[in-house]
C-alpha cells in the first residue's frame, strides 16, 4: 500500500515539476527465517505477540532520494498523510551513527483491510540519499561477510567515506541551488 502510494507521489512530482523527490523504492517483506533470527538474537520468546510488538520491520520500504533535502520533504510528506501513524522517528541525517550509517528512520502504522477487519501494519521506512545508500549496502555486506566483526581499521576507513559522502550531498545541494 505505502508503495504505490509513494510511487504515485514519485510520479506526481515528474508530472508536475519535471523532476522528483524520490529516486527510486525498495520494498521487502522479511523472510520468516531472518524475523526468527532477529527474535532470537534480541532474546525474545518466540510468540506472536512478540512477533507483533517487538519487530518493527518485517514490511520494510527503503525511500532513495535525489538531495539531502528531499529526505526532509519526504519525511513531511509522510507525516502529514492523515492515515498513516508515525510510531518511531529516528533522525540520523542529522545526527549519523558513530558507524557513520546516515539515513532518516520512521516506524509507521498502516491500516490494511484483510477479509472483514482492517488491521494496523508496521512498516520501518528508511529514507536517504543515492550516496548513503551505496555507503550502508556495501558497509552493511562488509559486516554480514566478516559475521558483524569488522577491524578498527575498517570502520575508521568506513567513517572517513561516510564523512566524504555527507560532504558531497551537501555539495550536490549547493551545486543544484546555483543551476536554479
Ligand atoms: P538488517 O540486517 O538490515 O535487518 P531494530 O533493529 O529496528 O529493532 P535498532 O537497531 O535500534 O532497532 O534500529 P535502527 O538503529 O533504527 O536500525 C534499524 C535498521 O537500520 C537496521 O536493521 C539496519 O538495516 C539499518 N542500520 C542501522 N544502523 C546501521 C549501520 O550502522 N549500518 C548499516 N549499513 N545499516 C544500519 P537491522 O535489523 O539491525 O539489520
Amino acid at each position: 500500500q505505502l508503495q504505490t502510494r509513494m510511487e504515485i507521489l514519485q510520479d506526481e512530482f515528474k508530472y508536475f515539476y519535471g523532476c522528483s523527490v524520490i529516486e527510486h523504492l525498495k520494498a521487502r517483506i522479511k523472510k520468516p527465517e531472518s524475523i526468527i533470527k532477529k527474535m532470537e538474537n534480541k532474546n525474545y520468546e518466540l510468540t506472536y505477540r512478540n512477533l507483533v510488538e517487538q519487530v518493527n520491520d518485517i514490511a520494510g520500504l527503503r525511500i532513495i532520494c535525489p538531495l539531502k533535502d528531499d529526505i526532509f520533504s519526504v519525511v513531511d510528506i509522510i507525516k502529514g498523510m492523515p492515515d498513516i501513524n508515525v510510531l518511531i522517528e529516528k533522525d540520523y541525517v542529522t545526527n549519523p551513527k558513530k558507524s557513520g550509517y546516515a539515513s532518516y528512520h520512521l516506524v509507521v502504522e498502516v491500516l490494511v483491510p484483510v477479509m472483514k477487519q482492517v488491521i494496523p501494519v508496521k512498516v520501518e521506512l528508511q529514507i536517504r540519499t543515492l550516496a548513503m545508500d551505496f555507503w550502508a549496502s556495501l558497509e552493511h555486506d562488509l559486516k554480514y561477510k566478516s559475521n558483524n566483526k569488522i577491524s578498527k581499521k575498517v570502520s575508521n576507513e568506513l567513517v572517513k567515506c561516510a564523512k566524504m559522502i555527507n560532504k558531497l550531498d551537501n555539495q550536490m545541494i549547493t551545486i543544484t541551488k546555483e543551476c536554479k
